[in-house]
């Protein structure tokens, strides 16, 4: 999978050469590139936002840069590329976004400041490729690239090889719609708290009957929404 990440702080994005993603790209499973925006702006200044049309507070991104950089990473052939706009505004991201996602050969995320991205710009290339606006949350940040960043991994996981055992990807939050069961490790005693005597049974139908009722037990009490029918 080709990963494209158009931002004004290409720096932010220094940490996806360590831990999985690292390796992934180490081995040419995950073929991350980070681009400028400034290197596309046609001033000498490198200006990239402007005042809102119809005034209001703070700027907004000129859709010029945005334009011709995208137009660079697309090439001309017709595109199977995703564009990913990150945004508060955009459909909430969640394990099943992320595993459609993965399947995609080529990501574009166009990271833009809160305010956000001339309308156009998503307009524009919708005509040309799929434009998803994507919110991790309803809380604020100041720009997209940390959204970005966790996009990324989370798609990044997905893709074939990147997990050495696959079979850590399905046992995980989320993947059955179910938060996870709590873990223990040794020692069996710790500042008077005890480990389950299920665990320690060996008894494995025990165990499993158990850890399923912590998981229902859980999203009950933290993630009620997540329930449905099927549980
Ligand atoms: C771009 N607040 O917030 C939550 N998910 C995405 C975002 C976001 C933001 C500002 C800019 C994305």
């Amino acid at each position: 999978m080709r990963i494209d990440v158009l931002t004004i702080f290409p720096e932010f994005f220094d940490v996806l050469d360590v831990s999985l993603v690292g390796k992934a790209r180490e081995r040419g499973i995950l073929n991350v590139h980070v681009t400028n925006l400034r290197d596309y702006a046609h001033d000498v200044h490198r200006t990239v936002d402007d005042t809102p049309y119809g005034g209001g507070a703070g700027m907004v991104m000129k859709p010029e840069p945005w334009g011709d950089a995208i137009d660079a990473l697309l090439g001309d052939s017709a595109s199977d590329a995703v564009v990913i706009v990150p945004t508060p505004a955009g459909h909430l991201f969640n394990q099943v976004m992320a595993r459609e996602l993965s399947q995609a050969s080529h990501l574009i995320f166009a990271c833009g400041r809160y305010e956000g991205i001339d309308q156009r710009v998503s307009d524009h290339f919708a005509t040309r490729c799929r434009v998803v606006p994507v919110s991790l949350g309803d809380y604020v940040l100041n720009g997209g690239e940390v959204a970005a960043m966790a996009m990324i991994e989370a798609i990044g996981r997905l893709v074939p090889g990147v997990v050495g055992n696959p079979e850590s990807l399905t046992e995980e939050s989320h993947e059955d719609g179910l938060l996870e069961y709590p873990s223990y490790t040794k020692p069996a005693q710790w500042r008077d708290l005890d480990v389950p005597d299920v665990l320690l049974s060996g008894n494995h139908g025990a165990i499993a009957a158990w850890r399923r009722e912590q998981q229902l037990e859980r999203t009950r009490e933290m993630r009620p929404d997540l329930l449905t029918e099927e549980h």
